[in-house]
């Protein structure tokens, strides 16, 4: 039985451990509910990139901010599924498609429903993160086949006003329990490194852990510093967190949630391998792949390819556990092999650069994973 019951407190002990007993705790839960030596691969698509009225102190895209990123129009749907096409090329398994807008405007829906239905089409999991929905357009997103939205707490909601003005935490989780609603898996974490306690690391985990359930995805993102933006200008030139610290975050997440995918996710470029293996061992088990992530850079295919070879990961193509008892979603049960049992199996995968590394020994016979 998966908990959402967990206390404050409770959260801060597992924050108190030591490093390695907490590590240790974490790999033990990854390995009970996941394929330990699986990442899985997600790219990032920028559909509608900067001028957003939203005053995040940490986004290059906010009008608010002086980064100097030129706001564009949405793209258009074939160059939306070109870039998506040159994703599944190189291995990805889901296609993440982000706006710069407080909410999607009607009169938009309809391009980008044909976005999602096209990715889909292209045999790629579609995410989408577009800022708060409607119940209305949620539905609509989930008819056209959207698998995931991403919208974030971002951080606890003591520390939340110090980062963002212009909407609340609460309208956040009124738009999660939209898109729960209509039946979308949620993709929901928030960024560690913007001049928060430990304690708002201990209130942002709880308020995940303590949602009615899981998201499905958990980002954890470190901050990326953008000059212009609040928070970049204000920890220029600083260590945003600690690498322990982030790696203990990575670790109460996946102890708190145990069947959720937690995603290593901005911040990537400038983590050393050892940071981010750290991370694997601590139960992270997706990336963002590709050279850009939304508008700032990210590690590139080449270098996780070798950073893969290096500690003999292999990209993930069973389904998520999680996914497999999502109503509607028509999914079996995930195993090592990638057979997806009294389902398809996955169609996704062996076919990047990623794919062609050398990925260490295989798992055992029998060993599955639920
Ligand atoms: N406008 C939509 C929204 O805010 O929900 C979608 C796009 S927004 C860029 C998606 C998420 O990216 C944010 O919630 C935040 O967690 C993350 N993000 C944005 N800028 C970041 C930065 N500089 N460093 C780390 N994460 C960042
Ligand atoms: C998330 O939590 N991280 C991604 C995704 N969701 C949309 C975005 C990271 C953006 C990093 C800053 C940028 O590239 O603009
Ligand atoms: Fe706008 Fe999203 Fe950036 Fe906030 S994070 S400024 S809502 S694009």
């Amino acid at each position: 039985m998966t908990r959402t019951n967990w206390t404050r407190d409770e959260i801060a002990e597992l924050f108190d451990l030591p490093f390695t007993e907490l590590v240790f705790r974490a790999a033990e839960v990854h390995r009970a509910h996941h394929a330990a030596g699986e990442v899985q691969l997600c790219t990032l698509l920028s559909i509608k990139t900067g001028g957003c009225p939203e005053d995040c102190g940490y986004c290059s895209q906010s009008a608010h901010a002086k980064s100097g990123l030129k706001a564009e129009k949405l793209m258009d749907v074939e160059a939306v599924l070109a870039a998506a096409a040159e994703a599944r090329a190189a291995g990805s398994q889901r296609f993440c498609m982000g706006a710069a807008w407080r909410e999607p405007k009607d009169r938009d829906m309809g391009k980008v429903c044909a976005m999602v239905a096209g990715v889909k089409g292209l045999g790629l999991e579609t995410c989408m993160t577009l800022g708060m929905l409607t119940g209305d357009q949620a539905k609509q997103l989930k008819d056209a086949g959207l698998d995931y939205y991403n919208h974030n707490i971002d951080t606890s909601p003591e520390h939340y006003g110090e980062v963002i003005t212009t909407r609340t935490f609460q309208e956040r989780l009124d738009t999660l329990e939209e898109v729960r609603g209509a039946g979308i898996a949620v993709c929901c974490g928030g960024i560690v490194g913007m001049g928060e306690s430990r304690d708002d690391r201990v209130g942002f985990i709880h308020a995940l852990a303590t949602l009615p359930r899981h998201p499905e995805s958990v980002p954890i993102n470190a901050l990326v510093p953008v000059k212009g933006t609040v928070l970049g200008d204000m920890f220029a030139g600083e260590k945003m967190i600690d690498d322990i610290e982030f790696v203990r975050t990575v670790a109460v997440a996946r102890i708190t949630m145990p069947r959720s995918m937690v995603r290593l996710s901005a911040g990537r470029e400038s983590m050393s391998e050892s940071t981010q293996a750290l991370c694997f061992l601590a139960g992270a088990n997706s990336i963002f792949t590709g050279d850009k992530l939304l508008t700032t850079a990210n590690a590139g295919d080449s270098a996780d390819a070798a950073m893969f070879a290096k500690l003999g990961l292999k990209p993930m193509e069973a389904e998520e556990p999680m996914r497999k008892i999502l109503p509607g979603t028509g999914r079996g049960t995930a195993t090592r092999s990638g057979v997806v049992e009294g389902g398809e199996r996955s169609e996704h995968g062996g076919v990047g650069p990623l794919h062609h590394v050398s990925y260490g020994p295989p798992p055992r016979a029998g060993e599955e994973l639920v």
